[in-house]
């Protein structure tokens, strides 16, 4: 007989405004709102769960947060502190299991199949966890333990704040009989409307589906997927460790380049352009990567990693454009200019503007209107007036 397989979806409660509750006791027991300014069309990214009694939640317009939360303590955040404390939370699940998965600043899962004489239990090890955590960090986090990550992922979210929610084995088929259409993981709006237009609106509905109906209302990788979380299985959503990988794009020239005007040029579009694919993909990059092929083949490259992610393309451009200063022979010229960014974990940038306020808004806020009015019309409308009119060097 197979071993059974444990897993444990860990997330951190209210985690921003925990962070701020926990330096600032003062704010302890009270509704902590985090996010950008209210005047200035910010957007909140977390609040205390004192806050979410008053309908304030994540993604909601700051100011409407205000009005609903008048007393409310309005904090701009503090990322660095945020990912400092995330590592000294990731740090102890190591201690726990060789296979921790951490798939956003808050949020790992840890698989524990086969700890049981080192640590007991699966439940014990989960309770076990969740104390060590609040001990050694001041933070409290929610568990879901299941047969599966995808199970495990939607227990965690069951009982929270401070929740534990372990589905037994065996249990999985009527946890997810238990639940709304709203609670599965990875259907949309778009996907319950399409299935509510066909007349199935629970879960009890879709049941009785058959996987080619579901196929043919949902296409056949969606169909499979609903088809799969229905019976409780796992999907395989979350098996792939999401590796920091990174975005590249580059231009191969007509004409060799020489002048620097030109290379600026080609840099500067470069640069925009994969800014908005990370945009798109809701990625964040820290590591810049630049390529450079002389026009007999030889290609050199250098990179250079930045504490906080690169925000805006403006900057990218700056710290591509200072690399290539770096690495270039004076003198060659050149038939292929690359950027690539090493990113990390999408899920890290549910909001990606949030804290644009201390880095640079305005910036920010120009290329993602830009953007968003790009992807209206299907085509990039970005074109900088620097890119039309560069008259310098
Ligand atoms: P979540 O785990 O989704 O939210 P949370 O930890 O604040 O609250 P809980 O898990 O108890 O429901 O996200 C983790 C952090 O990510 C959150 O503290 C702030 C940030 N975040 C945003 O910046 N914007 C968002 O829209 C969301 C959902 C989260
Ligand atoms: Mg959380």
């Amino acid at each position: 007989m197979s071993i059974q397989e444990f897993y444990l979806h860990v997330d951190l409660d209210a985690f921003f405004a925990s962070v701020e509750q926990l330096d600032n006791p003062q704010y302890r027991g009270k509704p902590v709102i985090v996010g950008g300014d209210p005047k200035k069309r910010g957007v909140v990214s977390t609040c205390s769960y004192e806050a979410r009694k008053f309908g304030v939640h994540s993604a909601m317009p700051m100011a409407k947060a205000v009005l609903l939360c008048p007393q409310g303590i309005i904090i701009p955040g503090r990322m660095e502190r945020y990912y400092e404390k995330s590592c000294e939370v990731m740090n102890i699940f190591n201690n726990y299991s060789p296979s921790v998965q951490q798939i956003s600043i808050d949020e790992a899962f840890i698989e524990i199949t086969g700890t049981e004489k080192l640590f007991g239990k699966p439940n014990e090890l989960a309770l076990n966890l969740k104390k060590t955590v609040f001990e050694e960090t001041g933070l409290k986090v929610s568990v879901g333990l299941a047969t599966n990550r995808y199970i495990a992922k939607i227990a965690s979210g069951r009982l929270k704040p401070d929740g534990f929610c372990f589905v037994e084995p065996g249990l999985e088929y009527d946890f997810i009989q238990s639940l709304l259409l709203k609670d599965l993981w990875g259907i949309g709006e778009k996907t319950r409307l399409r299935l509510e237009a066909a007349g199935l609106k629970t879960i009890k509905d879709l049941s009785t589906c058959s996987l080619g109906l579901l196929k043919n209302l949902l296409g056949e990788a969606g169909g499979a997927f609903l088809f799969t979380v229905l019976q409780g299985k796992d999907p395989g959503i979350f098996n792939e460790q999401p590796h920091t990988r990174s975005i590249s794009s580059e231009q191969t020239f007509a004409e060799d380049l020489y002048n620097m005007q030109d290379i600026e040029k080609a840099l500067l579009e470069i640069s925009e352009e994969l800014m908005f694919r990370i945009r798109k993909e809701k990625m964040f990059g820290k590591t810049v990567h630049v390529k450079i092929r002389y026009q007999d083949f030889r290609t050199v490259s250098i990179q250079e990693s930045q504490v906080d992610s690169i925000q805006n393309a403006s900057e990218l451009f700056e710290l591509s454009k200072k690399l290539f200063l770096k690495k270039y022979e004076k003198g060659n010229t050149i038939r292929l200019l690359g950027i690539s960014l090493g990113t990390i974990s999408p899920v890290f940038s549910k909001q990606e503007d949030l804290f644009s306020n201390q880095i640079d808004e305005k910036k920010s806020k120009v290329e993602k209107a830009l953007y968003d009015l790009s992807e209206k019309r299907g085509k990039r409308v970005a074109t900088k007036a620097r890119l039309l009119n560069n008259n310098k060097k």
